[in-house]
């Protein structure tokens, strides 16, 4: 606190309403997305027996939102991606809400539809009760076909010809021992099914002879198989007598000084639009845009195991509704979601966003010991949350935005880690050995956060920063000397970068139309800490499809068909609309309207303890203001002192009473 100020004296403001604009950018209602789909069931090419996708809003380019901010209107219109049982390819449409008419169509006969959970379930049934799968089972010992679970991995793209042109899965199996029981300690090792997802044919099983045996020591988290813990610890409750400081209107939000609105995606899931600071823009659009998780084993059917989460599932239809003082801590503001099924039904999901303040320790701190006077402010974030659940593991994704003008992504990985069955004491070199006869393969997390950069308007750079030291010389005797050089990364192919800790290389986004009170492009610097090396080889069938992990930054100038990292119709994909592709175009990047990819993830060897379920380990990166405010933007904040602190075994406040 500011030992020159009275806090008692100040009372809390109220939050200021959002900018009304904001909700024109809010996700499509459960009227509009039934609207669309009516449209397009009674288009005579589609017909009612069409397959929904993704059903969700076609975003304005920055061009149109700059038009409406000027006073233009932004039509609600939906983009649908739906596909048919009998034809192949993928359909992509624009449909007008309010004309109720298919505005734009076309077709990619190429391209497969991502998998939606009536399918995932259907593999699982379709697998079940094929002969070869069942005599492979009773073959392992299994005569009750009850128990066995059946993931639907997607099947990547392998060069097989009988795949060619179909939606194929490849599955992996387990044992439930109990119905709440945890069946990844028990993996059916050696046995694949390939299994045309659409028609429900099953191709081939796989049975791999010499196979370890299903180790079938049972290894639960639920509480109902485990013994009475310990005493819990003494609550820690979250208090805010005076309510949020935040206001949220029709996904318009406001909150300190930061507006913005926020969306959600049948496949990213959590989207954030328009993000300023005291008016100034620094981000147009937000979101975790791709996830890959390449596994590192070759053995048996693993090498297949190569999963991008966001583009051929769709964190947005997995996303989980949250639960009050379990998910949530403190007071709580949630948004539900409202995404598609099959047949392109609005499914609901409650209390899918949720929104809170939260301490963030202190902001700052001097004691100016010749003095002994001490100023600090203590911290407060915004957070913008929502967890979904991909098969084995939760990601849960939180935004993070704070009183200095920075904004965080954090990813917090749990769940259960993928295993699989080796000989007890002879784990094989890709997998950890976590328990006896059960093992874990080495794997990587990679997402991609898509960043549509808007650093005070339009017209952005990236900015490279490298640091050297200086050789001894007649200017350096005492050879302390280095220094940071800055490039502007001009092109595509000049900003698809990695990072490099020989040099310290970092990034920014700068606005070279806005200069700071030194003459220099107000900027905001990308902070990413969580780069990963990628292990699997640039031209295996995953390593093509995957190719946005070869590189931590990638810039493109916006375009409005270039929306994810790995393409759009991913599921079975050739990889030939990825980013490395994408960017030989290369293409001008400078002083215009960018979208920065970031890759980042988590290499994870997998530990004992994260099993038999894993403790949350995270990743992420921010965006911290570098030269866009002339000092810190956090320098006078309103002096709080927290009054419901007490010393530890009292009850009373320690300080200014
Ligand atoms: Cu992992």
């Amino acid at each position: 606190m500011n030992e020159a100020v009275k806090p008692a004296t100040l009372k809390p403001a109220a939050a200021p309403p959002p900018p009304k604009h904001l909700q024109a950018l809010a996700p499509l209602t459960p009227d509009e997305i039934n609207i669309a789909v009516a449209v397009v069931k009674a288009d005579p090419e589609l017909g009612p027996g069409v397959l929904f996708e993704n059903i969700d809003l076609r975003e304005p380019s920055p061009a149109e939102y700059r038009a409406y901010l000027d006073g233009g209107k932004l039509p609600r219109e939906a983009r649908i991606n739906v596909n048919h049982l009998d034809v192949p390819g993928v359909w992509q449409l624009i449909v007008s809400v309010a004309d109720k008419a298919i505005i734009r169509r076309t077709h990619f006969p190429a391209a497969r539809a991502g998998f939606m959970v009536e399918q995932m379930i259907s593999v699982e049934v379709n697998v079940k009760n094929d002969p070869r799968f069942i005599e492979a089972c009773r073959k392992r010992g299994i005569s009750d076909m009850t128990g066995v679970i059946v993931d639907s991995w997607s099947g990547g793209n392998f060069g097989h010809e009988d795949e060619e042109g179909r939606l194929i899965s490849h599955t992996f199996s387990w044992l439930r021992v109990h119905e709440f029981g945890n069946y990844y300690a028990h993996p059916i090792e050696g046995l694949n099914a390939v299994i045309d997802v659409k028609t429900g044919e099953v191709l081939r099983v796989d049975d791999y002879t010499d196979h370890p045996p299903i180790p079938m020591t049972r290894y639960d988290y639920d509480p109902e198989f485990l013994p009475p813990p310990d005493a819990p610890l003494k609550p820690l409750d979250v208090v805010q007598p005076d309510g949020v400081s935040f206001t949220i209107k029709d996904h318009a939000i406001s909150w300190d000084k930061w507006t913005l609105a926020i969306g959600f995606t049948p496949r990213e899931g959590l989207v954030l639009h328009d993000i300023r600071f005291d008016g100034r823009s620094v981000v147009r659009r937000a979101a975790i845009a791709e996830l890959v998780v390449p596994y590192g084993s070759p053995l048996y059917g693993h090498a297949r195991q190569n999963i991008f989460d966001v583009g051929e599932y769709g964190f947005g239809k997995l996303t989980n509704s949250l639960k009050l003082g379990c998910d949530c801590l403190g007071q709580i503001q949630y948004l539900d979601a409202h995404v598609n099924g099959l047949k392109g039904e609005v499914v609901t999901i409650e209390k899918a966003v949720c929104i809170h303040e939260e301490d963030a320790g202190i902001l700052w701190k001097h004691w100016d010991f010749r003095t002994g006077r001490t100023v600090l402010h203590r911290g407060r974030k915004l957070v913008i949350s929502s967890i979904c659940t991909v098969g084995n593991y939760e990601y849960a994704q939180y935004w993070y935005l704070d009183q200095a003008g920075e904004i965080e992504f954090e990813m917090k990985a749990t769940g259960i880690v993928n295993t699989n069955a080796c000989h007890p004491g002879q784990p094989d070199k890709y997998s950890t050995e976590i328990q006896p006869g059960l093992g874990a393969p080495i794997h990587q997390h990679i997402f991609c956060a898509r960043l549509d950069m808007a650093v005070d308007g339009g017209g952005n750079s990236v900015v490279e920063t490298n640091s050297y030291m200086e050789p001894f010389s007649d200017s350096n005797p005492y050879g302390n000397a280095f220094h940071a050089v800055d490039t502007v990364l001009k092109t595509e192919l000049a900003a698809a970068r990695r990072a490099d800790l020989s040099t310290h290389r970092s990034w920014k986004v700068v606005n070279p139309n806005k200069l700071s009170q030194v003459g220099k492009p107000v900027a905001y610097k990308l902070h990413a800490p969580n780069c990963v090396t990628p292990m699997i080889q640039d031209d295996g069938p995953s390593g093509i499809r995957s190719n946005f992990i070869r590189n931590h930054i990638w810039v493109t100038p916006f375009n409005e068909n270039e929306r994810y990292p790995a393409g759009e119709f991913v599921a079975n994909s050739d990889g030939r609309d990825g980013l490395a592709e994408l960017v030989k175009q290369d293409r001008n990047v400078e002083n215009t309207d960018i979208v920065l990819w970031h890759s980042f993830g988590l290499h994870h060897v997998v530990r004992a303890e994260d099993f038999p379920v894993q403790p949350c380990i995270s990743c992420g990166f921010s965006l911290a203001p570098a030269g866009f405010f002339e000092v810190n933007p956090s320098n006078n904040l309103p002096p709080v002192i927290n009054r419901a602190s007490v010393l530890a075994g009292e009850n009373k406040a320690s300080c200014c009473s």
